[in-house]
């Protein structure tokens, strides 16, 4: 298993996002040579890009690899496949989508996988989950996660906001049966 430390973006807007991320996450683990090593809590997210949609769920997770990144990504779209995505409107809404957001020191620009993601410096929605795992991870090229995290979070959009455990429905049906 490689020691490179490798961070997926997980997001859902549609049928149960909160279900969807949490199956995502268990499948993450399920992947051939790789390993999850830690996932962030859930957070619901206002839409970025196309505003006028469903809310998102967000997380991110930081797995293990010894597949090589093209094979990962692979894998990733067999899980957001497994998971009943249908691809449709750019920025619009998902059953899920899965991103690879950064893999070590590691640059890659390759037809279909460009790491980093290009985008991760603007979206508040991967930053504060990130922020969560790995404040002092630096993103090659772009600067270590708690400043980026700092850096997004803006006045006039709402915060990404975390979103209550499953914890504490177990305690609560525990008592209720008692
Ligand atoms: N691809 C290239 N690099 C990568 C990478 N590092 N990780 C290619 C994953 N994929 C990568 O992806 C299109 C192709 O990008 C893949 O097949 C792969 O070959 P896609 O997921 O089908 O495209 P997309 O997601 O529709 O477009 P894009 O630009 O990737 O959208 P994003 O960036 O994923 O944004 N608002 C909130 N609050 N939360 C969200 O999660 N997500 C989006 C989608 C918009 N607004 C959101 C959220
Ligand atoms: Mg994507």
């Amino acid at each position: 298993m490689s020691a490179e430390r490798i961070f997926i973006g997980i997001g859902s807007n549609l049928a149960d996002p909160a279900a969807q991320v949490s199956e995502a996450i268990g499948r993450l683990d399920r992947i051939e040579s790789t390993d999850l090593v830690a996932a962030s809590g859930l957070y619901e997210t206002a839409p970025w890009g196309i505003a006028d949609q469903p809310v998102f769920v967000n997380a991110v997770a930081e797995l293990r690899s010894s597949l090589a990144p093209a094979a990962l990504l692979n894998a990733l779209l067999t899980v957001e496949r497994d998971t009943g995505r249908e691809r449709t409107v750019r920025w619009g809404p998902r059953v899920i989508d899965l991103d690879i957001l950064a893999w070590g020191s590691r640059q890659i620009d390759e037809p279909g996988l460009t790491i980093p993601h290009p985008r991760l410096a603007d979206r508040d929605f991967v930053l504060v989950p990130w922020n969560e795992l790995a404040p002092d991870f630096a993103v090659p090229g772009v600067g270590d996660i708690a400043t980026l995290c700092a850096a997004t979070l803006r006045e006039d959009r709402p915060q990404p906001r975390p979103i209550e455990t499953v914890e504490a429905c177990t305690e609560t049906r525990a008592t209720e049966n008692d």
